[in-house]
């Protein structure tokens, strides 16, 4: 349901403007009335089952993993666990060259699954020429976050902490980096917390970029259809998740479920341990397509998570962030990077890109 305030002096011409802006389908969900010094006032609040033109509604979308999901996932991590510990002996990892079985060795060390090790052993017993980056490569997704994710809306998800806000403020300046005149805005739906909220609004005035608040669904309803007619990508910045509370209601207490042009990135750390992102991603598991950020690299010791991570979710890498400040410190993601991380120790603004990985 698309819904929106309305303002004026009397009860008749706000019902007037509701016709001409909403139609004649358009339903009154409130009605306040009052007075002002000598004027009077009446603000009604209507909403209309129709998709806008500027932003796609769509059927509501379910936020709700399967029933017994998270069961089936809890048993096949077990199943998975088991088989890996009995396949451990037979790993024949002598019919690999030196070269191949020094860089698993590495992987191994850097807490990449025993999973993730199986499918990578594969290929390369086949082909002792073969580098391991070419089966990696294969297992994980890079789409470098930039003008080509068309989607109009972005809503930065994730733990408390983590860097979202950050990461979205570092994102949206990436997007004017590569492109001058794309118009964006910021809608903050963490504004509960004084902080955070100082923090979007500040840099949103410094980066000359729109800036909105949303508490629930009527203002979300409201700031999107505004957003929509002015900016060409929406930024929403989304507060954490405590252990209790649930992905699904956060949807719909904001009311996002109702529009579809929206991509998901879920903001993630490689310094929480693999237990600790699979229970997080468990709580995002109902969103469909997307991306995963990194951020911190710069904090984190190991980085076989990342790698595991991608090959369990199938999800691509869009970012890396890799520092405090707000400059030179968020690339898009290239898989070079990770591999520069993972075997090199380097972060990703170490070095210049076009030089071999
Ligand atoms: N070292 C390092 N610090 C970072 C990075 N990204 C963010 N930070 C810092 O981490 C802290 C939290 O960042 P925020 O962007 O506010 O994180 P958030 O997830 O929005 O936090 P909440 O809104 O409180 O849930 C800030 O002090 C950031 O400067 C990074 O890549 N490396
Ligand atoms: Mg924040």
């Amino acid at each position: 349901m698309q819904v929106k305030t309305f303002s004026g002096q009397t009860t008749r011409s706000v019902l007037a403007q509701i016709k001409q802006e909403m139609g004649e389908e358009a339903v009154i969900l409130s009605k306040q009335e009052g007075k002002d010094d000598d004027s009077r006032w009446c603000q009604i609040t209507a909403g209309v089952e129709r998709a806008v033109d500027e932003i796609q509604e769509t059927e509501t979308q379910e936020y709700e993993a399967p029933s017994a999901w998270g069961r089936w996932h809890e048993e096949w991590s077990e199943i998975k666990e088991y088989i890996a510990e009995l396949v451990k002996p037979r790993l024949q990892l002598h019919k690999l060259s030196p070269r191949q079985r020094l860089a698993l060795e590495h992987l191994q060390r850097h807490d990449v699954d025993d999973t993730v090790i199986l499918r990578l052993l594969r290929p390369l017993k086949k082909d002792a020429g073969m580098s391991i980056l070419s089966p990696l490569g294969d297992l994980i997704t890079f789409t470098p976050w930039g003008e080509n994710w068309a989607s109009k809306v972005h809503t930065f998800v994730g733990p408390f902490g983590v860097g979202k806000t950050s990461a979205a403020v570092r994102m949206a300046l990436e997007l004017r980096k590569q492109n001058q005149s794309m118009r964006i805005c910021f809608i903050n739906a963490d504004c509960e917390r004084g902080n955070g909220r100082l923090l979007l609004r500040h840099y949103a005035q410094l980066c000359d970029m729109g800036y909105y608040e949303i508490r629930d669904s009527i203002s979300f309803a409201n700031t999107i259809r505004d957003a929509a007619k002015s900016y060409d990508r929406i930024i929403i910045d989304m507060p954490g998740l405590g252990l209790r509370d649930s992905f699904k209601e956060q949807i719909e207490h904001f009311g996002l479920h109702a529009i579809r042009e929206n991509t998901f990135h879920r903001v993630l750390c490689p310094t929480q341990s693999n237990k600790q992102l699979t229970a997080t991603l468990e709580k995002y598991r109902a969103i469909k397509g997307g991306s995963i950020v990194w951020t911190k690299l710069d904090e984190a010791c190991t980085f076989g998570t990342i790698i595991n991570t991608a090959v369990s979710t199938g999800l691509p890498v869009s970012a890396f962030s890799y520092g405090a400040g707000l400059k030179e410190t968020l690339s898009p993601a290239k898989d070079v990077m990770l591999w520069r991380l993972i075997f090199k120790n380097q972060l990703p603004g170490e070095y210049t890109i076009h030089q071999n990985a």
